[in-house]
């Protein structure tokens, strides 16, 4: 009820951090641009396949940009969607099943809906069939004006491979749908190509398989690969279209692609001995890149602070210039000075500065090894706190209060 979303509200507002002045609204008015990567994790960027490097194109980008590299995913058992959730809403998904599917009809105030109520156009680009993950349903939840899906696309057998539409016919068909949109716009593409089981023609590998007696694992590399090139001509075409200059694009890596399951030959490519829980961890982490054209490209900064897909809502809000103070989320802008360096994941395991804590156990960072579980103690409350208020929010479709509270002020 009510009462419940007040002891809610002020866990959030003891939680807010003050953005910093210096981007607050850097990016004010801009067109926003985001892509979700399907399965990147960050073990990728910067390394190599039999002496080739994966992700050329990602790593010459973040050279322009602000890349965060203690970036984690917090998805669930609702993968893509949980990340498409946490990033537009910053609130977690569930423990169990997938929010878009249960929760679809819930009051939100995700950021489509902010920006539509700033003037924004709201579009999302993805060419699959538009009830998967139910994202029919939730999208208009979300506020989203227009969702270009599997119809509108041109989708055959030679522009297609293993789930649909190649990446690459993809962001050339979706440029030609957002050259026609009112500005400014928001709108978030999602890939697909880089999706299990990695499937991919001769011709668009671009790097060598992997060897290793893992399939899967070896598999991963060329379809990374042929994403990247994707991506390159994704941003080269919004260039030609002068839908570059007046945007900010935000690229993130929406879960892992590579599960436990293949630990064995991932250790054998980190040339590891095993694949520790804290590796396990370390290994849930994804890229965040934020390109803001004309500032990122003259100050182009790595940030480590430890951070998630949560984080990400309050610190675009602030980019554009809009105040967060009576939003109700769990993120923390991540320019902000005082920034915690916390990740929750959503089975209970958390990432701090030092530690790793998972299954019950507290890890020391940097050795691996186990250490006092007192050392994670000051944390263990809070995030268990942070994941049941996030929970009754949703549970309790609570935003239903707050929404009534906003209309009334
Ligand atoms: C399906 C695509 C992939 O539309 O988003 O979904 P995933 O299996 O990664 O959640
Ligand atoms: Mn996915």
């Amino acid at each position: 009820n009510g009462n419940e979303l007040a002891e809610i509200e002020n866990y959030i507002r003891a939680n807010e951090k003050e953005p910093d002045q210096q981007l607050f609204g850097i990016a004010k008015d801009r067109n926003v641009i985001i892509v979700s990567m399907e399965s990147l994790q960050s073990f990728v960027i910067n390394n190599q396949v039999n002496g080739q490097e994966i992700t050329p194109f990602l790593n010459d980008f973040i050279k322009e940009s602000y890349y965060f590299d203690h970036f984690y995913h917090q998805t669930g058992q609702g993968k893509t969607s949980d990340a498409e959730f946490l990033i537009e809403n910053s609130l977690y998904p569930l423990g169990r099943g997938a929010v878009f599917f249960t929760h679809a009809t819930n009051e939100y105030h995700a950021t489509p809906e902010i920006l539509k109520n700033k003037g924004y156009y709201t579009a999302v680009f993805h060419a699959n069939n538009k009830s998967f993950w139910n994202r029919d349903v939730m999208y208009h939840s979300l506020g989203y004006d227009r969702y270009f899906s599997l119809d509108d696309f041109h989708v055959t057998e030679e522009n297609s491979v293993g789930w649909g539409l190649k990446d690459q016919h993809f962001f050339e068909q979706s440029v030609a749908h957002l050259k026609t949109l009112p500005q400014p716009f928001y709108v978030k593409l999602i890939t697909l190509t880089n999706h299990f089981p990695f499937e991919l023609e001769e011709e668009d590998r671009m790097v060598p398989e992997y060897t290793s007696n893992d399939r899967t694992v070896n598999r991963y590399f060329p379809t990374v690969r042929y994403m990247d090139e994707s991506l390159k001509m994704f941003v080269e075409w919004l260039k030609k279209e002068g839908l570059y200059e007046n945007s900010v694009i935000i690229l993130y890596g929406d879960h892992y692609g590579i599960s436990e399951n293949h630990n064995e030959a991932m250790a054998q490519y980190l040339g590891k001995e095993e694949i520790t829980p804290v590796d396990h961890v370390q290994l849930q982490r994804v890229p965040l890149i934020i390109h803001i054209p004309g500032v990122t490209d003259q100050h182009p900064k790595v940030i480590s602070k430890v951070a998630g897909q949560i984080d990400v809502k309050p610190t675009l809000l602030h980019l554009l210039g809009i105040d967060t103070k009576n939003d109700i989320h769990f993120g923390q802008d991540l320019f902000a000075q005082d920034k915690l360096n916390l990740a929750i994941l959503r089975d209970g395991s958390f990432v701090t500065k030092d530690y790793v804590y998972k299954d019950n156990t507290c890890y020391d960072k940097k050795t691996g090894l186990k250490t006092d579980n007192s050392q994670c103690e000051p944390y263990a409350e809070k995030v268990k706190q942070e994941l049941d208020y996030s929970d009754k929010i949703i549970y309790g479709d609570l935003l239903r209060f707050y929404n009534e509270k906003a209309e009334n002020e």
